[in-house]
């Protein structure tokens, strides 16, 4: 496998960064997680617009331009020979001395790893995940905002930690307020006969390329979407339940906090969105 590391492709093997990087350092950088269906890549430049914008909010300069990215995240694949794949676009703050001022600081390193992905066992899709609301708060928008994809996972690495020390594989994650914010690297839905919910990105969430796709296919399966705030409570009594990102897209929620969710089976609207899901992203996408 090649690694695309500043400037050139290298043996994966020989994809090694400086431990003076500040992405290494201070976890001072954005990434971004894409998918490759079949060939082609899933909402690209949705990705690369937020992969920028994250930059923006930390004063980090982006180290190619839109088109360049476009085409080495697409050669990335080529090289690879990969038509389905996972694809992790890195960028940091790059070399620079002890001290957390980013002056002195750069070029901004660029990564570019194109690989298959493991996902969650097939088990989670078919049975439902059982999840559990974690201690850990989601951090707060006045602290880093949750938009930013930034390489500082330290918040929704202790919820995972949290879930995963009894026995769940998901943490179901609050904001300061109290009111759901979303899971540890996915965001949450429920559906309470036609209206499906999320919280709103004001709440504390990723503003997740796979929930605006959920969003959009929503209105095809008849449903009304609300974004608001949730409780845990909502959730508990919640008709259905689902999560969804780019590495787990789609997958059914049928207990949280010990509450059954509905019949504790995956429920029927989230299969049909899950199968509404697989035709919209493998039909859709720009051609390596
Ligand atoms: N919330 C958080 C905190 C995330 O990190 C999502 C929601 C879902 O967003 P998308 O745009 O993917 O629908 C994410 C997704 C990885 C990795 O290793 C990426 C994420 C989460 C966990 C691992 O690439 N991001």
């Amino acid at each position: 496998m090649k690694v695309y590391l500043n400037g050139e492709f290298v043996e994966k093997e020989d994809a090694k960064v400086s431990v003076f990087d500040h992405g290494f350092l201070y976890g001072d950088g954005v990434f971004e997680g894409i998918r490759l269906y079949d060939g082609n890549i899933y909402k690209l430049e949705e990705h690369l617009v937020r992969l920028e914008q994250s930059a923006k909010a930390l004063l980090l300069q982006m180290p190619v331009s839109r088109d360049e990215m476009r085409e080495l995240v697409c050669e990335s694949c080529r090289v690879n020979g990969l038509s389905n794949g996972y694809i992790r676009l890195i960028v940091t703050r790059g070399v620079g001395s002890l001290g957390l001022s980013p002056r002195g600081c750069g070029p901004s390193g660029l990564v570019i790893i194109a690989d298959t992905i493991e996902l969650f066992p097939k088990q989670y899709y078919e049975d439902g995940l059982k999840i559990v609301t974690v201690p850990t708060r989601r951090l707060s928008a006045a602290a880093l905002p949750p938009m930013v994809k930034s390489l500082n996972y330290l918040n929704n690495i202790l919820a995972k930690i949290e879930a995963q020390a009894t026995g769940h594989p998901e943490a179901l994650m609050l904001n300061e307020q109290g009111y759901v914010a979303e899971c540890s690297g996915d965001n949450v839905f429920i559906i309470q006969g036609t209206t499906l919910a999320t919280p709103h990105t004001a709440s504390g969430s990723l503003r997740g390329i796979t929930r605006d796709t959920v969003i959009e296919i929503a209105g095809e399966c008849g449903l009304t979407v609300e974004k608001k705030n949730l409780t845990r409570y909502d959730i508990w009594v919640a008709d259905e339940c689902f999560v969804s990102g780019t590495a787990a897209e789609v997958v059914p929620v049928v207990e949280v906090d010990s509450r059954v969710i509905g019949d504790g089976r995956p429920g029927p609207t989230t299969l049909r969105l899950l199968e509404k899901f697989k035709e919209h992203v493998t039909g859709d996408g720009t051609r390596i």
